[in-house]
C-alpha cells in the first residue's frame, strides 16, 4: 500500500529538508573553512576562591611588552573589576575574565570581543585597538536586577 502525500505537502517537506541541509552546510563551512569553533582548552578556576587565586586576586592591566597588554577581569554582580583601563592606540590586548557568582557577558562595543563569563572558568579574547576613543565594556547576559548598570570602560589614547 502506498501512502498518498499531497503535492503541497511534498513541496513543503522538500523545502524544509533543503533548508536543513543548507543550514548544516553553512555550519560546516563556518567550522572548517572559516575555523569558527566554540572556545576550548579553557582554564578552570574555583569560583569560591576567585579573590584568593592569582592573577584574579589583583585584577587589572598588565603590560607584556610594547603594544602588548593583558587585562584580568572579575565580573561580579553588578560590576567589572577593573572599572577603567587605559592603553595606547595600536595595542593588542588579551582579556581574561571569570566570575565568582553567576554567568555574565563580556562584550566590548565596536569590537568583536564578545564572550560569556562562566563561574568556574576563565574565558579569553584578544583585540587590537587601532582607533583612540572610549570603548564600552558591557555585560550582555542577564545576571539580575542591576544588570543594566553593569559596564566598564577601556580608554584608548
Ligand atoms: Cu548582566
Amino acid at each position: 500500500m502506498r501512502m498518498h502525500v499531497h503535492r503541497y505537502e511534498r513541496w513543503w517537506m522538500t523545502f524544509g529538508f533543503s533548508m536543513l541541509v543548507l543550514f548544516l552546510c553553512i555550519i560546516f563551512f563556518a567550522a572548517f573553512a572559516d575555523n569558527m569553533n566554540p572556545p576550548s582548552g579553557l582554564q578552570q578556576i574555583d569560583p569560591t576562591r576567585v579573590a584568593q587565586t592569582p592573577p584574579f586576586d589583583h585584577p587589572g592591566l598588565r603590560r607584556l611588552s610594547d603594544g602588548k597588554y593583558e587585562v584580568y577581569y572579575v565580573a561580579q554582580i553588578f560590576s567589572f573589576n577593573p572599572q577603567t583601563v587605559t592603553i595606547p592606540a595600536g595595542s593588542t590586548v588579551t582579556f581574561y575574565a571569570t566570575s565568582p557568582d553567576v554567568v555574565h557577558g563580556f562584550s566590548i562595543v565596536d569590537t568583536d570581543v564578545n564572550m560569556m563569563v562562566i563561574p568556574g572558568w576563565v574565558n579569553a579574547a584578544s583585540h587590537t585597538f587601532r582607533r583612540p576613543g572610549t570603548y564600552l565594556l558591557l555585560c550582555n547576559e542577564y545576571c539580575g536586577i542591576g544588570h543594566a548598570n553593569m559596564a566598564a570602560k577601556i580608554e584608548v589614547q
